[in-house]
This record gives C-alpha cells, structure tokens and sequence, in this order.
C-alpha cells in the first residue's frame, strides 16, 4: 500500500498527568504513515487527488492543541481517529507521538507511543417485532448513525418476516445495514447492548418478542470465537431473515467461514 509520511512535526502541547506539564507546555514530536492509494494523484499530478501534507500539518497541530489529556495514548487515539473520520481515503494510520522533554528525571531522548488505526467495515442485522417496528429500526439506525465512531453506510429493504424459533408472537420487520466503524468488536457488542436497552429492549424470553435487536452479521472478514462475539454470526446462514436485507445492500460479500457469496447462501436456503 502506498504512503504519504510526515516525521516529526514539532508542535507545543499540553498533555501530561503533572500539572505543569499542563500549564507550562512543553515540545511533542508527531509522526503519522497515512496508507492511502497514491495512483490516481501520482497520474493527474493534481493536489485535489491526494491528501495535502501541508494542510495536515496545521490540522493536527490545531487537533492536538484543542483539549489537554494527561496520557499521550489519548492524545494519539483522538489524532488518529480525527484524520481517519475526516479523509475518506485513508485506509489506516499509524500515529506516534513522542515527549523528547517528558519530565521523569532521567535523560531519554524520549519517550513515545503510537496507535495503529483502521476504520472497519461490518454488517449489522436489526429486527423488531413489537410496537411502531418501522419506527424503531429507523430509531436504532439514527442513534448508530449519532456516534461520532459509526457511519451507517447502506441500509437494506425492511422486511415483515414470520418469527423463527420462538413462534408465539408477532411478526418481525427486519433489515440489514452496512456500517464504517472505528469500535473494535467487542466495543461494537456493547454499544449495541446499550442501544437496545435504551429502546426499552427487555430480555426475558430467549428468542422472544423484542422492541429491537442488533446483530453483528460480520466484521471485515474476521473469523472469531470468543465469550463475547462469534464472528461471522453463527446463525446467519440459516436465516432468511438476515440473508434477505443483506442480499439487497451486499450480494457478493463472502462469508470468510464458508466461503460463498450472500446471494449464494440465500439461494441455498431457499431450496
Ligand atoms: N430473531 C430472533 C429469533 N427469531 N425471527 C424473525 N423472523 N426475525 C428475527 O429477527 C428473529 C426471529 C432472535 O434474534
Ligand atoms: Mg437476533
Ligand atoms: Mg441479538
């Protein structure tokens, strides 16, 4: 992949856990390797086609000038997710951030971290089967589309589906979404746990009625097992209800496990 580079933009700051490091300032060094595709500037030789390093420059310092975090850690996450959220075309960043005058009472030339950032994409499967259903998977899709780490990228057909598994209750209205997220996984599940919560979701049957659910369908093309996520969903396949929505906004995305395209497992399904 290629790369645009600036090493060790000197910027004065005031991060630090002392607190004259928060009042007096001192010197920080930033360094960012931004992965982005240089061929269509590199063949129109046209600064519109690529991200213009001098601006950058002045954006960062003006970013990590904007607020005082007592760890550089912070300050690096905030840099990082700020050049990814704003330049559509950068793929990942990696972002150091060194304190050559950090005051620990020992000569260092200095000390420094660095963040290695990505947005991800993943797929989202949302159903509900009680109250205004329309109205509550457009009130999960917004409250997703609200956090600063989420973009809601595609969003499918919603569909009346019979319920499956539990059979007693109301129809489903289900969809499926594409999301461009900062969240790992696991911050992922939990946001999700808290959406549905604050749209009332009440968990007392397995497979029940619900206000909302929210699944994680897939996340890049990880394969994963651990307590909180299994990745690809282990249940997707099986499902008509999630293959439907999601043949509509990703028909060709494989499943990393089996192997087969959406529109493939849907028609397997289906016969
Ligand atoms: N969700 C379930 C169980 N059964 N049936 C339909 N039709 N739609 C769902 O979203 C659904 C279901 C558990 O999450
Ligand atoms: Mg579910
Ligand atoms: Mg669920």
């Amino acid at each position: 992949m290629d790369k645009i580079y600036i090493e060790d933009l000197e910027v004065y700051g005031y991060h630090g856990v002392n607190k004259e490091e928060k009042s007096m300032g001192q010197k920080f060094l930033i360094s960012v390797e931004i992965f982005t595709n240089l061929r269509k500037a590199a063949l129109e030789d046209n600064i519109e086609s690529t991200i213009n390093y001098a601006e950058l420059c002045y954006e960062i310092e003006e970013e990590f000038k904007k607020e005082k975090y007592d760890l550089i850690e912070k300050a690096a996450e905030k840099l990082a997710n700020y050049i990814l959220l704003k330049y559509s075309s950068v793929e990942r960043i990696k972002l150091n951030i060194k304190k050559p005058w950090a005051p620990i009472g020992k000569p260092i030339k200095y000390a420094a971290v660095e963040v290695d950032r990505k947005i991800h994409k993943a797929y989202i499967g949302i159903g509900s089967n009680m109250g205004d259903k329309k109205k509550n998977l457009n009130e999960a899709i917004e409250i997703l589309n609200d956090n600063e780490f989420i973009k809601v990228t595609k969003i499918s057909k919603f569909y009346t589906t019979k319920p499956v598994g539990y059979l007693e209750q109301d129809d489903f209205l289900n969809g499926a979404l594409e999301i461009e997220t900062l969240m790992e996984p696991e911050e992922l599940v939990d946001f999700l746990l808290n959406v549905e919560k604050k749209l009332k979701r009440e968990r007392i049957i397995k497979w029940g009625p619900r206000t909302i659910d929210l699944d994680v369908l897939l996340y890049d093309d990880m394969v994963s097992s651990n307590e909180k996520i299994i990745l690809p969903h282990p249940r997707m396949h099986e499902r008509m209800f999630v293959l439907e929505p999601l043949n509509d906004i990703a028909p060709y995305l494989i499943h990393p496990l089996l192997n087969k395209r959406i529109f493939q497992l849907k028609n397997i399904l289906e016969k």
